[in-house]
């Protein structure tokens, strides 16, 4: 610390009249819709148009600004903390969009959403996750500054910015929050600003029906910087403190080597006349006798959206010009940037329009069995000098995930490196602890952040740890990428918990996530470079513990290349004309070609589908699906080391399914793959039954 303090609150009547209106107008768009989040949205109007106006920088015309800071409403639910603080700030929102608030097609759904109003910077409302989010993104911010700008003065790179997050009493509950904030502390991430509202009210009522811990002493403990702004006085008397706010995210700003937590005491609902405290109006509307009192003590017409003009028009103004001015002084740092470092220039026009160089990938030596884990190793070392965007780890499983790229600094502080791990700020291989949720949602901030791709990694059988980060990426349409090795029965001795079953369909019933399963190192190295392909959606990236073949392609069998198209036929019946198609994926092709063989011996012309991706197969044209599952041939068998469910779709009524549909066993993974069902023989029986 120790600088002057160079943030004047400039807060005039007109300043108050604006949060106030963003009180009244948080009031009246509930009580229009019928149901919302009034309370906090009312108590933290001061929190939220500080930020907005006197703190951030924001260009209210340009959400896309690269300079901008991030905000994000972890508490979701609180949406109207943003929307209102948008309208007052005329950034993308108008009063009509508040009178809309989670009706159908309105710019103001229930929770924040990313892709859907502008300056929400990502979908929160799963409580805790935003934080998680956020810490992402201030890993990104470090990330973008090191690709770029390594070597600017602290706070002087058109790179750097503030992360600012609110996050209530639910996101603390939570136990991604400690992840998070944990792998923040280590990370020493001083440009991430959380702020807490600790009002004490959650749903139930008072929390400390459930939650009583010293949350900063847990943060400090975490290493992060903390601070306490009371904005109530103790409870007796309301003294909302904003220069004290200022103050506080000053200094937090001033702390470049940790992050920073600024827990505020509030009443939720304040000033309401006779709801405040209460639970009842965190998430209900007030009702009209409670809303004519609040806008009697505010000094407000009692009419539904009764906004103070001229307070709008200093905030539009006010924040505009704050915009224009933040934004002149970044254009021209950024112009003697672009001059000073062409070919860094380059690199950040082609990351920002997500265009792909023409990749090099490795080939492997057909008929040398390699694991499908160990080829996208192989794939992602390849890749590291052709991409420098491209970065990632695992959640403590690197050398299982096989995810380092070889040669790459770990991303943390210097000082943090062990014999085996040399860490940089600006490294490469990120190692998020046994945290599979925050591994999901960091990842998630990462790729929110935009300049960068990322990838975490852990077993398949762990996706369940990490599976609303997945859903939040789905949903959001980012290309987070997760890579879940050790996919089947097939990881052996460590049993059934360890064993995943039911994962890759409940995978693929997430809307969006592309499930992908390459059959051998030829068909990994093919799917790795479609994903990258794929900036709008997440994928998940199936690989196996154990040796796969990799078999000759060219002759009998086709080009891996094609897996790219997400199935294929992998080997035609000899005849040309199919009697029989049998589907496999990943670890399982290799037995629908040994039964193919088998089966073509007795006569029967058998044809191979390799199908790696059912959302890819999916997506591409009618005619492309009917020459490879042609609606004729309708004795078909799927082999998956997985449940049957959803393989219906391919196999058809007549079809059959070689599949498991019980948990696992602790036992090699050979003898787990025979004795569940998962070899030649069981898949040519299985075909001699369908063909009956
Ligand atoms: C993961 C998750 N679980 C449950 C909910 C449902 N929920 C929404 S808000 C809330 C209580 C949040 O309390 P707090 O964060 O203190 O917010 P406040 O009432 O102070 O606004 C709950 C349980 C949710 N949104 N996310
Ligand atoms: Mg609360």
């Amino acid at each position: 610390m120790g600088k002057a303090r160079n943030m004047e609150l400039n807060w005039n009547e007109l300043d108050q009249r604006a949060v106030d209106t963003a009180r009244i107008l948080a009031a009246d768009a509930v009580e229009k819709t019928g149901n919302g989040h009034p309370g906090t949205a009312i108590s933290l109007a001061p929190l939220a148009y500080l930020l907005y106006q006197k703190v951030m920088n924001t260009d209210p015309t340009d959400d896309q600004w690269l300079g901008r800071d991030r905000f994000l409403m972890s508490a979701g639910h609180s949406s109207l903390t943003q929307y209102t603080q948008l309208y007052l700030a005329g950034a993308g929102l108008e009063l009509q969009d508040l009178k809309e608030l989670r009706t159908w097609g309105s710019r103001t759904p229930g929770h924040p959403e990313y892709h859907h109003t502008k300056f929400v910077e990502c979908t929160t409302g799963p409580l805790g996750a935003g934080i998680s989010n956020a810490v992402g993104m201030a890993m990104a911010a470090r990330k973008e500054r090191g690709l770029f700008d390594p070597d600017a003065a602290a706070g002087e790179s058109v790179f750097d910015r503030f992360i600012y997050a609110i996050a209530g009493d639910g996101c603390m509950e939570e136990g991604i929050s400690s992840e998070a904030s944990s792998l923040a502390g280590t990370q020493e991430l001083g440009n991430l600003i959380v702020f807490y509202d600790d009002n004490h009210i959650s749903i139930e009522g008072q929390t400390k029906i459930a939650f009583t811990e010293d949350v900063d002493a847990r943060y400090e403990a975490y290493g992060w910087h903390v601070q306490n702004v009371d904005w109530t006085n103790g409870g007796t008397e309301y003294a909302e403190d904003v220069q004290g706010l200022l103050d506080a995210i000053e200094a937090a700003q001033q702390v470049t080597d940790k992050p920073s937590m600024i827990r505020l005491t509030t009443i939720i609902g304040w000033p309401l006349p006779n709801l405040q405290g209460s639970h009842s109006v965190h998430g209900a509307k007030l009702g009209a006798a409670e809303i004519t009192a609040l806008k009697q003590e505010l000094d407000f017409e009692d009419i539904p959206f009764a906004v103070d003009e001229a307070a709008v028009e200093q905030a539009r103004e006010n924040i505009s010009q704050r915009g224009e001015e933040a934004r002149n002084r970044w254009n021209k740092k950024f112009e003697a940037w672009q001059q000073g470092n062409p070919e860094a220039a380059k690199l950040l026009d082609r990351v920002r329009n997500h265009v792909l160089p023409e990749l090099e990938l490795p080939e492997f030596e057909a008929g040398k069995a390699v694991s499908t884990r160990k080829a996208s190793g192989e794939v992602l070392s390849a890749l590291a000098s052709q991409l420098p965007e491209l970065w990632g780890g695992s959640a403590d499983l690197a050398g299982s995930n096989n995810t380092t790229m070889k040669g790459a600094a770990s991303f943390f502080p210097e000082s943090q490196s062990t014999d085996e791990w040399q860490g940089n700020k600006y490294g490469r291989t990120l190692h998020f602890g046994v945290r599979e949720h925050a591994m999901g949602g960091v990842v998630n901030g990462i790729v929110l952040s935009g300049l960068t791709r990322a990838y975490g990694a852990t077993f398949l059988v762990f996706s369940d740890y990490m599976r609303p980060a997945v859903r939040l990426a789905a949903l959001m349409q980012i290309p987070s990428i997760f890579v879940w090795s050790h996919d089947s029965v097939g990881v052996g001795e460590d049993g059934p918990t360890h064993q995943p079953i039911e994962h890759l369909a409940a995978l693929r019933v997430i809307p969006g996530l592309d499930v992908v399963r390459p059959g051998d190192a030829a068909e990994t190295a093919v799917v790795w470079g479609q994903i990258l392909k794929n900036d709008a959606n997440p994928a998940g990236l199936i690989l196996s513990r154990q040796d796969l073949p990799n078999p000759e392609r060219g002759g009998a069998l086709a080009s891996a290349e094609n897996a790219a198209k997400g199935a294929y036929v992998l080997k035609e019946a000899s005849s040309g004309e199919p009697q029989l198609i049998l589907i496999g994926t990943g670890s399982e092709v290799q037995h629908c070609l040994g039964a193919a063989e088998q089966l073509e011996e007795q006569g029967i012309a058998t044809r191979v589908v390799s199908m790696p991706c059912q959302e890819w197969f999916n997506q591409s044209d009618e005619d492309y699906r009917e020459s490879v599952l042609p609606s004729s041939v309708t004795a078909r068998v799927s082999v998956e080391a997985g449940v049957a469910s959803g393989w219906s779709r391919y196999v058809g009524a007549k079809g059959a399914t070689v599949s498991i549909e019980h948990f696992g066993a602790s036992a090699s993974g050979n003898r787990c793959m025979d004795e569940f069902g998962f070899t030649v023989d069981n898949v040519v029986n299985t075909a001699m039954s369908v063909l009956d």
